[in-house]
């Protein structure tokens, strides 16, 4: 079995009801913990809604491939709308880690580049692992984290099915 985190972005249509129903799916895949949920500025175009983030981990035999996958399926089942680069979207799913794998394919990079950038990657993924390292880094000590005034919404039980404290 292998700890994967996964980093849900959408800006677009009920996002929480849209998280819900990925997070619904990926039960299919694995144990699932989920982080809370956060609402963050963009980061790219500034004419767009402000995004909600969240992370979830999910516990699972599925090859990274394959779990790449399943979530573009679920992006599209979403209704994926893309409609530009770091632009508004539905649905956006990111393999954030792989166990403590280092993946460059074609296809996929992991560790994911916002992993150490970005303040609504890190947040939600702290909630779940506070002691994760990542190239080296201790991810709580980075500056972004210690800089970022981030705050969750006030929805602890967002994730209908999946409290972040428990299996
Ligand atoms: N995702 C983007 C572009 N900009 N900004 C925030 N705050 N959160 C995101 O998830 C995000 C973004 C494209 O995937
Ligand atoms: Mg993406
Ligand atoms: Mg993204």
């Amino acid at each position: 079995m292998n700890t994967t985190y996964i980093g849900f972005g959408s800006n677009l249509g009920d996002s929480v009801a849209i998280f819900n129903t990925a997070i619904e799916h990926l039960k299919a895949h694995g144990q699932v913990r989920v982080s809370q949920l956060y609402s963050s500025p963009p980061m790219g175009p500034q004419d767009q809604p402000d995004y909600f983030n969240a992370v979830v981990e999910l516990i699972t035999s599925l090859s990274p491939l394959a779990l790449l996958d399943q979530l573009q399926a679920l992006e599209i089942e979403a209704g994926r709308v893309r409609l530009r680069h770091w632009g508004e979207r539905t649905l956006d799913l990111d393999l954030l880690l792989y166990a403590d794998q280092v993946i460059h394919h074609e296809r996929l990079i992991v560790p994911h580049v916002g992993v150490l950038l970005r303040d609504f990657v890190l947040l939600p993924l702290l909630d779940l692992n506070p002691n994760l390292i990542v190239h080296g880094h201790q991810l709580a000590m980075l500056d972004v984290v210690k800089s970022s005034t981030l705050k969750p919404v006030l929805a602890a039980d967002w994730a209908v099915h999946a409290p972040a404290s428990s299996t």
